[in-house]
């Protein structure tokens, strides 16, 4: 812990919730910024295992996925040893905030959310609580650790602009307790589209999965639903086909892949058929996805490796949410424990 405090770096956080697999467009809207900007700032990245539960999941299910969700942010490139990686049910703390600030969040705040209606239509057999709560506790995971940044995808923009709401809304009734956090949404590819359905995003618990690109799909599996991937009737590449949702998708892809500006890339294929495209996107994939995967294959097989990183990062992210949570319960009057 003292070495990654010495750095005294602002803290950047982000949490992916290990349910489905995990997507293109998780590495795109979030774990692509968090490798490019560990450099400037101490990373604490969590699998939030407490917000993966407000959908059912099998529990041998979460249990692997926690674990192969880790082993995929190292081996997406995160630096264990200048960032902080845990498992959120973990650290208790988060639940512990996460019922304060439910007490400074207005129903009327948490009706607007468009994730809880989204997911309420997609699990309409299970409309729970903690589905409608989650952006507080998201919140808590967020505001804990006096996070500078937070890089996510536009659809978790709503939530942290509450989260915003919330840490103002608490430091004003009381005194300056939380850092207000900045979002950082990408420029491009802050919202990857699902390959079958291109008007809605590309999710990682989709039911179809041909929908989706999973970081561990094989080659084949990747060229196949590439080729697959729902395009429009138009069969040449345009300036225009930017503004169209499939074969706009495609391209975007491609750009973030390459390292590309989509007007570059939409110059590139210019007046070439779509599946020239296609080809090349498969191309870019494989060859993008074999070496994560390698890495990620040697990561996971080395289970104690794995968990003395995660028991280590649950370790210091206890260190640090105790500090703020024990401010937390002074400012709201909550007696100190060992002192009553
Ligand atoms: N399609 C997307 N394009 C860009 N960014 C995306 N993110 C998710 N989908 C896209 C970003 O990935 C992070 C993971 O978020 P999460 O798992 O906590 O929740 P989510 O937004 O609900 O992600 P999914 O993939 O849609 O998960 P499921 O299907 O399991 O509910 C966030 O930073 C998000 O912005």
């Amino acid at each position: 812990m003292s070495e990654l405090q010495k750095d005294k770096k602002p803290i950047l956080l982000s949490g992916i919730q290990p349910s489905g697999h995990l997507a293109l467009g998780n590495y795109v809207g979030a774990m692509r910024n968090w490798v490019n900007l560990q450099q400037d700032y101490l990373g604490i990245f969590i699998v939030v295992d407490m917000h993966a539960i407000t959908v059912r999941q099998k529990p041998a299910d979460l249990r692997n996925r926690c674990l192969s969700f880790a082993a995929q942010y190292l081996a997406a490139g995160i630096d264990p040893d200048e960032n902080i990686i845990f498992i959120q049910s973990h650290v208790p703390q988060h639940a512990e905030l996460s019922w304060v600030l439910n007490c400074y969040t207005y129903m009327g705040e948490l009706n607007r959310m468009t994730q809880f209606k989204d997911k309420s239509q997609r699990h309409g057999d299970n409309i729970n609580a903690g589905l409608y709560t989650y952006p507080a506790l998201m919140a808590a995971d967020i505001l804990l650790y006096q996070t500078d940044l937070v890089p996510v995808g536009a659809d978790q923009k709503q939530h942290l602009e509450l989260t915003r709401d919330i840490a103002n809304r608490f430091n004003n009734t009381y005194s300056p307790t939380f850092k207000v956090p900045e979002p950082f949404i990408p420029k491009a590819g802050a919202r990857i589209m699902s390959l079958q359905e291109p008007d809605k995003k590309m999710s990682k618990s989709d039911t179809n999965e041909n929908n989706y690109i999973s970081l561990l799909d094989p080659p084949d599996v990747l060229r196949r639903k590439i080729k697959r991937a729902v395009t429009d009737s138009a069969r040449e590449i345009t300036p225009e086909s930017l503004h169209h949702s499939g074969i706009g998708n495609l391209l975007t892809i491609f750009s973030v892949l390459n390292d590309m500006s989509l007007e570059a890339v939409a110059n590139q294929f210019e007046g070439q058929q779509y599946s020239v495209l296609k080809g090349e996107l498969a191309d870019s994939l494989v060859a993008f996805l074999e070496p994560f995967q390698q890495r990620y294959s040697k990561i996971i097989g080395e289970k104690g490796y794995l968990t003395d990183i995660l028991d280590q990062g649950a370790g210091q992210a206890r260190y640090l949410a105790t500090k703020t949570l024990s401010k937390v319960y002074r400012k709201i009057g909550f007696v100190p424990a060992g002192r009553s």
